[in-house]
């Protein structure tokens, strides 16, 4: 994901599965992802760079590959 500095962002997750988490790293954005429910959050990034986000619940055998990046661009 990309997205323009200072940009208003809404975060819509949700999970088919099982519980998850939605974490992006060095920022307050921190959800619980439950089965059935929408998750929405809405966040502006200020400092451009890159930022890694990440599953934080233990969610099954493939947890350890539930995580990506966002990118802010100035
Ligand atoms: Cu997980």
């Amino acid at each position: 994901m990309t997205v323009p500095v200072g940009a208003e962002i809404t975060f819509y997750v949700t999970s088919v599965d099982v519980q998850h988490g939605f974490k992006i790293q060095n920022t307050n954005v921190n959800m619980q992802i439950v089965p059935g429910q929408v998750s929405k959050l809405t966040m502006s990034f200020e400092d451009p760079g890159t930022y890694d986000f990440i599953c934080t619940e233990y969610c099954g055998s493939a947890h350890a590959q539930m995580y990506g990046r966002l990118i802010v661009e100035g």
